[in-house]
């Protein structure tokens, strides 16, 4: 019904602010068992009703969704030159937000441009190559709740919003799997228990229909998201919890062919207890686990944390810990306004 879709869309775009803020602090670390033990302890203090400590701020990965929903709540039948404008504005009004090294140009050459051609500039990326980062994958929450209801309009929406700053082909499907994830999450009934595996086959069916060869290339190697697909069944199967195998076999830096299926595993793997994570909530396990591999953890804890919120809602988050994210009223109101544009249409 309504209501729970509503709390859904909060759900997944506050869970996307809160891995983002949370995870920021440590991207980039190599994670021991200590540094699980300071993350299990920095979750506990922040959960806690009476603890203070400063504001956490958001990074790129959330400066970057509130354009994509604020294009969409402005602009409604999807105007994607405004999407990058918006882009552009937000970037230089705070470059300090911890961007890739590279997308940075992308926005320069947009702007001297006069975006005349919104998709040119990345596609001169890397040599005419494209970024294959996960920063169309990072911003992709609000596409998938506005498309709810559209598979393939989301699958255009998302592959259009990517291109404007990532044209390889990893980026992109990385963004569309990570839109798939989301949306099956928004459909899943939260007083459920999930089925993992059944999870993961959705996802590959739909997988199959992307991952073509239609460059008629027959190269190896030609379906690298289904095959993390297929390892992220085998881990979940055996139960395996040893991070640095994890780690190995589905990656968790910043491409997102490394990251998007991370977050996919993270998500699924917290709906059951974890070792050396003591929290009964899965969604702050969820997020707290998705740290707990290090590496780009701002953006596979955002990712891991929009689709927990969209299968939970946000009564199930916990308020203690959005108290301590920097934007966490404005982030609801843009999910209530995401949602109150498809009202106004009544769904369709
Ligand atoms: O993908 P992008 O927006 O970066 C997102 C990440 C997230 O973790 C954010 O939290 C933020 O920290 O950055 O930015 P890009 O600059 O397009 O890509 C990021 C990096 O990925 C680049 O700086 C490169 O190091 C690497 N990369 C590539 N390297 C070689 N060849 C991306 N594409 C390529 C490539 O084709
Ligand atoms: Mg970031
Ligand atoms: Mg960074
Ligand atoms: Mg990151």
């Amino acid at each position: 019904d309504n209501i729970l879709l509503k709390s859904k869309f909060r759900g997944c775009l506050l869970g996307s602010l809160i891995g983002d803020c949370f995870g920021a602090p440590f991207e980039g670390d190599i994670m021991t068992s200590g540094g699980k033990v300071v993350l299990q302890k920095y979750f506990d203090k922040l959960e806690g009703a009476a603890f203070k400590g400063p504001i956490k701020t958001y990074t790129d990965d959330t400066a970057m969704t509130k354009c994509v929903a604020k294009s969409l709540t402005d602009k409604p039948a999807v105007d994607f030159k405004f999407m990058a404008r918006l882009f552009v504005k937000e970037y230089f009004s705070e470059p300090r937000r911890g961007y890739g090294k590279n997308v940075v140009d992308v926005f320069a050459k947009l702007r001297s441009n006069k975006f005349d051609d919104i998709y040119k500039p990345a596609n001169e990326q890397f040599a005419g190559m494209g970024s294959f980062g996960n920063g169309g994958a990072m911003r992709v929450s609000p596409l998938a709740l506005y498309f709810h209801n559209n598979y393939q309009g989301m699958i255009s929406a998302v592959s259009n919003a990517t291109r404007i700053t990532h044209t390889h082909k990893n980026a992109i499907n990385g963004a569309v799997l990570q839109s798939m994830a989301v949306q099956q999450c928004l459909k899943l009934d939260p007083a459920d228990k999930i089925d993992a595996q059944k999870f993961v086959n959705n996802l590959i069916e739909k997988m199959r229909m992307i991952e073509v060869d239609d460059e008629g290339l027959n190269i190896d190697n030609g379906t690298p998201y289904k095959e993390k697909l297929v390892d992220i069944q085998k881990l979940l199967d055996s139960g395996n919890d040893d991070t640095e195998e994890i780690i190995r076999i589905l990656g968790n830096d910043i491409f997102a062919l490394h990251s998007v299926p991370t977050a996919i595993f993270c998500f699924l793997r917290a709906q059951t207890p974890i070792p050396r994570i003591t929290t009964d909530n899965r969604f702050r396990r969820s997020i707290q686990y998705a740290i707990s591999l290090g590496g780009d953890t701002d953006t596979i804890a955002s990712m891991t944390g929009s689709m927990a919120g969209a299968f939970l809602g946000d009564d199930y988050i916990n308020k203690h810990l959005l108290r301590h994210c920097e934007f966490q009223k404005g982030m609801s109101e843009m999910a209530d306004n995401l949602f109150a544009v498809l009202e106004d249409t009544n769904f369709t």
